[in-house]
């Protein structure tokens, strides 16, 4: 194994509309790091297993009705509710690959000051007419073309110089082949001590 016990793992988060394929490729860089005989996780938000996730599932689901800040407080905490385990982990030496985190929708509140700050964040760039277009909207309260137009613009807002964005509409192997070559620098730059932030600071 690469990692040694000095050395910590990387914050790499996955962004992008729904169907821009973030869960394919997090699943690849999973594989891709652990066959490089790096330690790594595959985390995603909103994490459903906790009592705050099972809050925001049932929203999501249309079983339950909250106000748009409860719900953003709500997505916030169940950031909150895992940030020690976050960072436990990163400086054990596991790199975190997370489907989505605090940018999606409103991640420029207050609540999420303090969080652990991304090494990276892999923006998959897809037209939300391109994505309503793949198969299978799962049906759930955001999986709509009007509301997906909606956090493109958010996207586009929150999104800064240091975002890496990849055109999602290219055949899966080549974005597979760029986001391992993104990773494996951040990955690199970690292990050689680059320091963890917080959010905003
Ligand atoms: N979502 C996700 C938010 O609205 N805010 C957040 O902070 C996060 C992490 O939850 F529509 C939305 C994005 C998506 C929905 O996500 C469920 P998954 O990836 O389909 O489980």
């Amino acid at each position: 194994s690469e990692s040694n016990s000095e050395s910590r793992g990387a914050l790499i988060v996955l962004e992008g509309l729904d169907r821009s394929g973030k869960t394919s490729q997090s699943s690849n860089l999973l594989k891709y790091l652990e066959g490089l005989g790096h330690s790594a996780e595959l985390w995603r938000f909103p994490d459903r297993s906790t009592d705050v996730g099972q809050m925001i599932s049932s929203y999501l689901t249309n079983k339950s009705q909250l106000d748009d800040h409860t719900v953003h407080i709500l997505f916030s905490a169940n950031r909150w509710e895992k940030r020690s385990l976050m960072e436990t982990k990163l400086k054990s030496g596991t790199t975190l690959i997370v489907d989505r985190y605090s940018f999606f929708w409103g991640g420029f509140l207050a609540p999420e000051d303090g969080l652990l700050a991304p090494d990276l964040v892999l923006y998959l760039d897809i037209q939300p007419e391109k994505a309503a277009e793949r198969a299978g909207y799962g049906g759930e309260r955001y999986e709509q073309l009007e509301f997906q137009r909606k956090v493109a613009r958010c996207y586009e807002v929150l999104r800064d110089a240091s975002w890496k964005i990849i055109d999602a509409c290219q055949p899966m192997e080549d974005i597979e082949k760029q986001l391992q070559e993104i990773v494996l620098d951040c990955v690199t730059i970690c292990q050689k001590g680059k320091p963890l932030s917080n959010l905003w600071s």
